[in-house]
């Protein structure tokens, strides 16, 4: 068999890839370990810049995303019993959508399988090879049988445990990792949202997010040690220590019931340069990985995947190879922009295990910093709704 672009990956990356290069006419496979099923059961983001849904626009699957998601113009900083308002708009004139991550990946699947282009899921032991060359391929196993697909080029898309960045020799990448010494324990719960806009709360017990999904689901998270199991929280302790963690006018407004999804989410902030080795590309979480508390992941997703395609169709339709040259520059530039807001995001809110009262200062002096300056709003307003592309 043969394709123009193998792309390893059916999430947000390689999905958002898959429908921007057939849209211009380049033909490509992807490749995913998992059923499809299984990628939509994962619950994972839920804030697209205006970036990210333009580019879901351009693929052709904004209908939905427009209709259901919902517009939000600022987001609430809770801190010592008082909320403060970042207001996106009047700061920075922008906004997010949020719109979950399951429902982007759900219209790009629909999509891909109405256009009849090649998903391969359950595909086992998928492996890269001849990328340094002018042929690459890429082999795989699929219900007990082995195939190799030859082609132009190899995209990455694979996330942070994927085998592309692994097949990479290693004294070709620079990884920069830091590894925070705290999880986000998760739940979703079928009731309306506590307030209109997402909560991020700064308490001393730890952060606490409230976000939702729709105005009838909510999505609430609480800081937890690393090491915390998901089976030693019941719905109950986690209802009774976000409460804890809540003002009393959020308190008064939540909402509580069984949880349909619970699960813990490790903090990490990764970055592997270059993003581009031979015919082989990295996009997303195979390439970096942000804290979620800057809500950039799915987001630096889309933007690698802008610069991607553009530089792909570049080059089949004029052999110009200039996009693909630059294509790790572009691509980091924004990224360590991203991480940088995302560190600073979760430096600012939770609580550090290890932190001295110095520390400890520094965080409430930021706080009051933000609260009292329209300069610091400006700058979270301005990351937090996506830097230009
Ligand atoms: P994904 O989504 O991990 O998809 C990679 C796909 O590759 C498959 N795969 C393989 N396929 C074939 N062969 C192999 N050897 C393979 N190995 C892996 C996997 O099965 C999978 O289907 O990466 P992608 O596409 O780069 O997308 C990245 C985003 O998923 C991620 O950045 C975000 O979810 C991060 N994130 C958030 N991002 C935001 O922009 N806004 C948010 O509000 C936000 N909240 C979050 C988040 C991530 C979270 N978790 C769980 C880490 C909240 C949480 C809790
Ligand atoms: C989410 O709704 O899952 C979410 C929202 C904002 C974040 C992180 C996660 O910063």
């Amino acid at each position: 068999m043969r394709t123009q672009v193998v792309i390893v990956g059916a999430g947000p990356a390689g999905l958002l890839l898959g429908a921007l290069l057939a849209r211009e006419g380049v033909d490509n496979v992807i490749l995913e370990q998992r059923s499809a099923e299984y990628v939509l059961g994962r619950i994972r983001a839920g804030v697209l810049e205006q970036g990210a849904v333009a580019k879901l626009d351009q693929a052709g699957v904004g209908a939905r995303l427009h209709r259901e998601g919902l517009v939000h113009h600022g987001i609430e900083i809770s801190h010592r019993g008082t909320r403060h308002r970042i207001d996106f708009q009047s700061l920075v004139g922008g906004s997010v959508v949020v719109y979950g991550q399951t429902e982007v990946t759900r219209d790009l699947m629909d999509a891909r399988a109405k256009s009849g282009a090649t998903t391969v899921y359950e595909a086992e032991d998928v492996s890269l090879h001849g990328f340094d060359g002018e042929r690459p391929a890429v082999r795989y196993r699929h219900g007990g049988v082995a195939h190799e697909i030859a082609c132009d080029f190899i995209a990455g898309c694979d996330g942070y445990h994927g085998v592309s960045r692994q097949s990479v020799p290693r004294a070709a990448l620079t990884v920069h990792e830091r590894v925070d010494p705290f999880g986000w324990l998760g739940v979703l719960v079928d009731r309306p949202p506590l307030s209109p806009e997402l909560v991020y709360v700064s308490h001393e017990r730890g952060f606490a997010l409230c976000s939702m999904r729709s105005l009838t689901r909510s999505r609430y998270y609480i800081q937890c040690p690393a090491d915390e199991r998901v089976e030693d929280w019941s719905d109950e302790r986690f209802w009774t220590e976000l409460r804890r963690r809540l003002d009393e006018p959020a308190n008064a407004a939540l909402s509580t019931g069984p949880s349909i999804e619970k699960s813990i989410a490790p903090l990490r902030s990764f970055v592997a340069e270059p993003l581009r080795f031979g015919r082989l590309f990295l996009a997303g979480d195979a390439a970096h990985i942000v804290p979620p508390t800057g809500a950039k992941g799915l987001n630096l997703a889309a933007s690698d995947v802008h610069y991607l395609a553009g530089a792909l169709v570049d080059w089949y339709r004029r052999r110009d190879d200039d996009g693909l040259d630059d294509y790790s520059r572009r691509c980091l530039r924004r990224i360590w922009l991203a991480e940088r807001f995302s560190w600073w995001m979760t430096s600012l809110l939770h609580r550090f295990p290890d932190t001295d009262s110095f520390g400890a200062r520094m965080q409430e002096a930021d706080l009051e910093l933000l609260y009292s300056s329209r300069a610091s709003q400006q700058s979270l307003a301005e990351n937090y709704v996506g830097l230009p592309y």
